[in-house]
């Protein structure tokens, strides 16, 4: 069954269930009609009840789904992170080019002249994220690489004549000894990784 097919009997499974909603409202009208005081009395003995069982059931669900929530995984992610500034100029980006996998990396985005892009490109060729570069102003880009290999950064936004060649070939890989890759060991209590 392709996905057509699916959509199409779940169409008319909700049309039929819709339908039969309809259906039961529309008996329920050819009841004998209750006087308002006997209707009301019953309406408060339900209604009662009613909002202790949305408020438990809201509660535990809530209780229920709390491991689940992204808070967590965020405050683990809250790594110690290698700061590494960036300088978008017209037609370059000045930044290392060699950064460890699986190492929280902050970059801190900024250009003298004017308004750029800075995205990151995954070696399949995945935006894996991106950033602008504005004057006078630092932004700040959170980024983890998952697997070595090559990457490329490309300017995003038209910033001249030399745009379509403003691009920087990173590499991506082990850290450590002898790899020509920042280590946190190696880069001191600052935390900054600077460019020759
Ligand atoms: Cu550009």
């Amino acid at each position: 069954m392709d996905a057509a097919e699916k959509l199409l009997i779940a169409f008319f499974v909700l049309s039929a269930f819709v339908a039969l909603v309809f259906f039961v409202v529309a008996r329920s009208t050819l009841l004998t009609v209750q006087p308002q005081a006997e209707a009301s009395r019953f309406g408060y003995a339900i209604h009662g009840r009613w909002f202790a069982f949305l408020l438990l059931g809201l509660l535990g669900t809530f209780l229920a789904s709390l491991p689940f929530f992204p808070y967590m995984r965020t405050a683990a992610a809250l790594q110690p992170a290698l700061r590494v500034p960036v300088e978008a100029w017209q037609f370059l980006f000045i930044m290392p080019d060699q950064f460890p996998v699986n190492q929280r990396i902050i970059f801190e985005v900024k250009t003298p002249d004017v308004t750029h892009g800075f995205g990151i490109y995954a070696p399949d060729g995945q935006l894996i994220a991106q950033t602008q570069a504005m004057p006078d102003y630092v932004n700040y880009l959170d980024v983890t690489f998952q697997k070595p290999g090559r990457y490329f950064v490309r300017c995003l936004e038209f910033c001249g004549m030399g745009h379509p060649i403003m691009q920087k070939e990173i590499t991506v890989g082990e850290a450590g000894a002898g790899s020509g890759l920042p280590s946190l060991a190696a880069i001191g209590s600052n935390g900054v990784v600077t460019h020759e």
